[in-house]
């Protein structure tokens, strides 16, 4: 529980911590799942960052982890922790966001900020608000960090404008380029912060108004604070890692996603949140606003079909070059995406677009869960192969010898001939994931490049060189 003192702490500067609220096999299990579920990912700039694939976005972000990973979900409902948060927020409470924020060594700042949700006027027109509170109570978003590596400030702890969440700051659009957005600097990927665009809003706030505190937290220990506080993390300019998880949670009077109810579900920073839900950690629901659940695991058939995907994504299983490359694209979008709904591509024009079109719209009507037990069983018909990354990203020595630019070349004109772009839009260190390619699609990329240079190459590797610089000149070493 929290002290009286502690209250009046969080009252007065926007924040309490460091607590001590965890059990070390808590903490323990966390980074234990964390560090199993991660890949070092080297950026075209050198920059090394860890990805986080998340199963129920189907998409590498650090976000929603606990969906799937139980021991993240149990971290965030801990009884102990819930006990503080209730003493601050009441009750009744939903678990509703987590975030892993990772900075290895030479990882840089996150910027002041302030949580745009409470906005209700700005230079900035939010179309889509992620959340919307009850106009007669005070907005509450409370974020639990919790530091699963000692933080300090060399390594990158956060810190805090004491008690500027009496205050609203305006947020000025257009003012900051995207790179140097509030969280570009813990990721070098360029199309994270240009997906992330918003985050280079500028705040009409000014550090030296304010009673800065910074805050070094021992691993396993937590803060909590509103998203209301002013806060920032320094950059990591030590040769430690610092890893960190956040949960946020708001009363159940609060949209989260209310558009879903629209239909729509791409999130502002183009996450499928279909699939998401929120968990009631504590008390009860009165108003139905959200899509709630008890039950947090994925059903079996969910499971199966993402096992499948990964065989697939990671070239475990043989495609044959037959019908079936297209039944699996078509399955694929139908269990992720459900009806097609795209309008029909013009088969002269377009005819790759057509016939994928044409794949995925054959199952009009599907439920997902069919979909995705079709899928399976597809993948389960596909023999095993038998090759490693290693093995498969060498281009033997009597080849002739092909140089990154002739893969990039290469690239540019498959995709820009697969998405129907221009080859001037298709950019070197975009990943391929951001051009919305299929595992299936990626798959056919990457067996296509292997046909052009003479060997077989595993399509895991576009996982691991996710964009066509750091891929090609992979390749080409
Ligand atoms: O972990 C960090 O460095 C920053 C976390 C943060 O900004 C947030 O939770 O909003």
């Amino acid at each position: 529980m929290l002290t009286s003192e502690q209250l009046n702490h969080f009252a007065r500067k926007g924040w309490v911590g460091p607590l001590e609220i965890f059990s070390p096999e808590k903490i323990a299990a966390v980074k234990a799942c964390l560090e199993a579920n991660s890949r070092l990912i080297v950026e075209a700039n050198g920059q090394e960052i860890l990805g986080f694939y998340n199963n129920v976005f189907n998409l590498e972000t650090p976000r929603d982890h606990h969906l799937f990973h139980q021991p993240i979900r149990e971290l965030f409902e801990d009884t102990e922790l819930i006990k503080h948060i209730q003493q601050i927020a009441g009750e009744d409470l939903l678990l509703w966001y987590t975030n892993i924020f990772c900075k290895l060594p030479g990882q840089g700042e996150i910027k002041w900020h302030q949580a745009k949700e409470y906005y209700t006027s700005s230079d900035i027109d939010y179309q889509k608000k992620t959340l919307v509170y009850q106009d007669d109570e005070e907005p509450i978003n409370l974020t639990v960090w919790v530091a699963l590596d000692d933080a300090d400030i060399e390594n990158g702890c956060m810190r805090f404008a004491n008690g500027s969440h009496q205050k609203l700051f305006k947020m000025l659009a257009g003012s900051r380029p995207a790179e140097e957005g509030v969280f570009a600097g813990i990721s070098a990927h360029k199309t994270v912060w240009q997906r992330e665009q918003k985050y280079s809003l500028d705040y009409d706030f000014d550090e030296n108004d304010w009673d800065l505190e910074t805050v070094p937290v021992e691993a396993g220990k937590a803060i909590i604070f509103t998203e209301k506080v002013m806060h920032s993390s320094f950059p990591n300019r030590s040769q430690r890692r610092r890893l960190g998880i956040i949960g946020r949670y708001v009363r159940p009077s609060t949209q989260v996603y209310p558009y879903r109810w629209q239909g729509e579900f791409i999130d502002e920073n183009g996450h499928n949140i279909k699939r998401h839900y929120c968990i009631l950690v504590s008390g009860k629901d009165d108003y139905g606003h959200n899509l709630v659940r008890d039950s947090h695991d994925l059903s079996d058939t969910e499971v199966q079909f993402q096992n499948s995907l990964n065989q697939v994504r990671f070239g475990q299983v043989n495609i044959p070059e037959d019908e079936r490359q297209l039944e699996i694209y078509g399955l694929e979008k139908q269990s992720i995406t459900g009806d097609c709904d795209q309008s029909k591509p013009n088969p002269i024009l377009h005819p790759r677009k057509y016939i994928q079109w044409e794949a995925w719209n054959q199952y009009r009507g599907l439920s997902a869960e069919e979909a995705m037990t079709r899928y399976s069983q597809l993948v389960e018909t596909f023999k095993r192969k038998n090759t490693s990354v290693e093995s498969n990203s060498q281009i033997s020595g009597d080849q002739k010898k092909i140089t990154t630019s002739d893969i990039e070349a290469w690239l540019i004109s498959y995709l820009a001939e697969l998405l129907d772009l221009e080859a001037e839009e298709i950019d070197l260190e975009s990943s391929f994931q951001s051009y919305g390619l299929s595992s299936a699609e990626g798959v056919g990329m990457i067996g296509d490049l292997g046909d052009w240079l003479g060997t077989t190459l595993n399509p895991a590797l576009i996982y691991e060189y996710p964009n066509i610089a750091t891929f090609s000149s992979k390749l080409a070493q």
